[in-house]
């Protein structure tokens, strides 16, 4: 049964340090303990790597307990669970995140302070656990977090890559690629499990064995090889309350670590040639799928962490459902676990499953699929066709032989079941719909075979809920109406106001006299009284301020560029991508540098434009954006005769937790995408809860966070959904606006120059003619001047001290539907009819 009083549970058991009698000395007796125990170091030996990991352990001793405590309350209750699976976490650091989950963020900074330690720069020694890409794998983070926060039975599951997301470093403006290694000298959050390792198999053959007895055919699979899954937890450790849910990352091992009989026949190399092959799927986050080596390289890491997570759950499932008779009663399996499929990356779970069932479980087809559907859910992240996964039926016939027949099985009775009856012999419909694509290459179409196995499927904000009904999946909307919903994305205030904006949070929590809001982020609303208060608005700009001093700090060690912190910090930072539309940034500060250089007592308020970014490693276009960014900038940054009226900063690597620095120091959150493109984003809520004025397009949640803030506090510009669909219908030719443009025309033909580039004209001419021969797909040239006079207006709203800090108040405290919490309720009461379990 859906339970709608799982946010108010969050804080019924709510604890504090002393509570815990974690008092200052006991914490720096237990820190001082773990370095001489755990670290085998002393403390004046040890380094600070040896200070944070005996302060995690200390922490560790009371996160166990909690963890030991959850696991037993919910086998003992048999609770039903949500697995949450995806191809990414991107978790950032834990540190700061565990202690302030814990209430004993103040009491550990004292106990360090007494050793001579910082707690501030001893979580900058810890690595960002980058295991994802990008919005999808963060949010993914902050439901985790929300899931423990709400006290809900949960566990999150996904691969445990040796080597995360790329670094970032940029040599003379371009991105270089280098690996990293986050866990490379170990990582006192994550435990390894070796008692619940579990194995798959891959390849060979499938064989069909007739029975003489009833006359039926069984399928028996011989596969190639086995994978050996490891098991890693990583703790998550729920705000204010007592549960700690666990991560689970697997691990991909060669069942022998090396062939002893080959190893002592000589051949030292091919002995541990299998483990080398077996190492690699879980080697690396998001390897490129352009060679056929990484397509199979890619759907193997799925098959490999969907079917270890299987596995795991049905043994937990056997153990409290075998029947005394030996037999497991599969009756109550889709009343207990409830499968969450983040995006298309973990779909083959679904054949995984009807395969153990009808193969390994002796279920009938129906019974199994009966079960089968109601387990799984799916959200879908995105519109992009390059996005909707699809997997070459040879290479399915190569790796996953069975799974292939089940998936020909499901798609047979669809056609022939429902989608006959809804579109009777309309074929046009069934190839359309069909879960494979014939054409010279026949192809797995993952997405709608996540529509067809899943019982919910759901888009991440209002607006792109409605375009995958209406738009992606509208004959399937027409078959199940139902199954169709919204969950607009939210992201965790712990990680995005309470740890990273620390002066703010204390700001609110002292005005309101609780700091209730942490979890539940409405209670914030009750500020608005205070918005046009002027004691009220000096505290918070004084906040921003601060904020923005330390990110210039930042920014001149990591860069070396000055900027000054009363200039308008005006930030971008998502990943690199045409519809993001970082050019359009771009053509903007180019013709704003033009309107300087060409009135150079032009009034303006000097504007600093910040972008963080990471291009993947084979998008070209991505990376000779960035390239112009940083070209450009360098000029403009360098120009003494705009008198520093205009900074352009591009800042490496960008990450987690440098997120955690750049947002609560933004005065400008731009979130420009072409209408209809970006799903929902979380970014935009992050810079919104902490103060940003939003500029952006009416697209994903920007929407609602207007409708939230209010659009006469925003800077909202550009075509509507509706408006890019007709342009596009149209004919939409860049060319006009480029002839008719004198600012857009001078800004691309600049970049024809070598103005930024002295000595090598037309290194930037690329973006020129994606813009123009390419067609701008997204329509930067069409939006430009709507853009541009947005930025007016924003230039108007920021002359207006009073104005602006009311503004970026109301933007903060109106913010509590982007709560994290809400979204999981939101999926608790139509998706997955969970009941919170308190732990005590
Ligand atoms: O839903 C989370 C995010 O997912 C994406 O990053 C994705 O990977 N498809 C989307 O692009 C974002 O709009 C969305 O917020």
């Amino acid at each position: 049964m859906a339970n709608k009083k799982a946010a108010n549970a969050a804080s019924a058991s709510s604890f504090d340090s002393a509570s815990l009698n974690y008092t200052k000395e006991d914490f720096k007796a237990k820190i001082v303990h773990h370095l001489h125990s755990t670290l085998g170091t002393s403390e004046n030996k040890a380094t600070k790597q040896s200070w944070w990991k005996a302060t995690c352990a200390a922490v560790n001793e009371l996160v166990y307990e909690r963890l030991t405590q959850t696991q037993q309350t919910h086998a003992n209750k048999d609770t039903r669970a949500v697995h949450y699976l995806s191809a990414e976490f991107l978790m950032g650091r834990l540190t700061a995140n565990n202690l302030h989950n814990l209430h004993l963020f103040n009491v550990c900074s004292d106990a360090l302070k007494d050793l001579g330690i910082n707690l501030t720069d001893l979580c900058e020694e810890e690595p960002d656990m980058a295991l994802g890409n990008g919005g999808l794998g963060r949010l993914a983070a902050c439901f985790i977090d929300s899931l423990a926060t709400l006290n809900l039975p949960a566990l999150g599951y996904g691969i445990h890559y040796e080597n995360g997301l790329f670094r970032q470093e940029i040599h003379n403006g371009r991105q270089i690629e280098r690996p990293d290694s986050w866990r490379e000298y170990g990582n006192p959050w994550e435990i390894c499990r070796p008692e619940s390792i579990q194995e798959v198999a891959l390849g060979g053959y499938v064989e069909t064995i007739y029975s003489e007895k009833d006359g039926s055919l069984k399928k028996v699979w011989h596969p190639a090889q086995k994978i050996k899954g490891v098991p890693w937890d990583i703790p998550v450790v729920g705000y204010n309350g007592t549960t700690v849910n666990i991560l689970r990352l697997w691990e991909s091992k060669a069942p022998e670590s090396f062939d002893w009989d080959v190893f002592n026949a000589g051949g030292y190399v091919d002995a541990q040639a299998e483990k080398a092959r077996a190492e690699t799927i879980s080697k690396v986050l998001y390897p490129n799928d352009s060679t056929e080596a990484g397509k199979i390289l890619r759907l193997v890491q799925q098959y490999f962490f969907s079917a270890c997570s299987l596995k795991d759950i049905l043994r937990r499932y056997k153990r409290a459902h075998t029947l005394a008779s030996g037999k497991v009663d599969y009756s109550e399996f889709a009343n207990k676990i409830a499968v969450q499929l983040n995006d298309t990356h973990p779909t083959i779970a679904i054949p995984e499953l009807m395969r153990i069932f009808v193969d390994e479980e002796g279920l009938g087809w129906e019974e199994a699929w009966n079960i089968c559907y109601k387990v799984f859910s799916y959200t879908n992240h995105t519109l992009l066709p390059e996005a909707l996964e699809k997997w070459p039926v040879y290479i399915f016939e190569r790796v996953l032989p069975r799974h292939l027949e089940i998936i020909y099985e499901i798609n047979r009775r669809f056609l022939e079941g429902e989608c006959e009856r809804v579109f009777p012999g309309n074929d046009f419909i069934k190839a359309k719909l069909s879960l494979i694509e014939e054409g010279s290459t026949r192809m797995v179409r993952m997405g709608n075979l996540c529509v067809v196995g899943s019982h919910k499927v759901n888009g991440v904000a209002a607006i792109h809920s409605k375009l995958v009904k209406e738009d992606l999946f509208p004959e399937y909307a027409q078959i199940w109406n139902d199954k169709f919903c919204n969950v607009t994305n939210g992201v965790t205030p712990r990680r995005w106001m309470l740890s990273c904006n620390p002066e703010l949070a204390k700001l609110y929590t002292e005005t309101l006299g609780s700091d209730e809001w942490v979890t539940k982020l409405d209670k914030l609303k009750d500020l608005k009284k205070y918005a046009d208060n002027a004691d009220f608005q000096k505290k918070f700009m004084a906040i921003k301020h601060a904020n923005k001093v330390k990110l210039a700090t930042v920014i001149k060690a990591e860069t070396g560029i000055e900027v000054d912190p009363n200039a308008l910090f005006d930030i971008q930072i998502k990943r690199l991508h045409e519809y993001k539309r970082q050019q359009l940034n771009l053509l903007y500060i180019l013709a704003l540098y033009r309107r300087v250089l060409e009135n150079p007592d032009l009034e303006m308020t000097p504007h600093v434009f910040i972008f963080g970014s990471k291009a993947a490693p084979g998008y070209k276009m991505a990376k000779d954006i960035i390239y112009a960014i940083n070209k450009v900038g360098e000029r403009i940054n360098n120009d003494a005769r705009i008198k520093g009226k205009i900074k352009v900063v591009f800042m490496p690597n960008y990450r987690v937790s440098l997120a955690e620095k750049l947002i609560p120091a933004a005065d400008v959150s731009q979130q420009i995408s072409t209408a209809g493109y970006e799903a929902s984003g979380t970014g935009n809520m992050k810079l919104a809860m902490n103060g940003a004025i939003t500029l952006g397009t009416m697209d994903g949640a920007n929407i609602e966070i207007v409708e939230e803030a209010g659009e006469e506090n925003n800077a909202i510009f550009g075509l509507s959904v509706d408006e890019v669909k007709s342009v596009k219908a149209n004919g939409y030719n860049p060319w006009d606006y480029y002839n008719r443009d004198h600012e857009i025309k001078k800004a691309l033909d600049w970049l024809d120059s070598d103005y930024f580039t002295p000595g090598f004209p037309g290194e930037l001419a690329g973006i020129k003619r994606a813009l123009l021969e390419g067609g701008d797909t997204y329509l930067a040239l069409a939006d430009f001047r709507s853009y541009s006079d947005a930025h007016a207006r924003l230039e108007k709203m920021y002359a207006n001290k009073k104005g602006w800090a009311k503004s970026a108040i109301l933007n903060s405290i109106t913010m509590g539907k982007f709560n994290s919490d809400r979204s999981i309720q939101d999926y608790v009461d139509q998706v997955w009819s969970l009941e919170t379990c308190l732990v005590k």
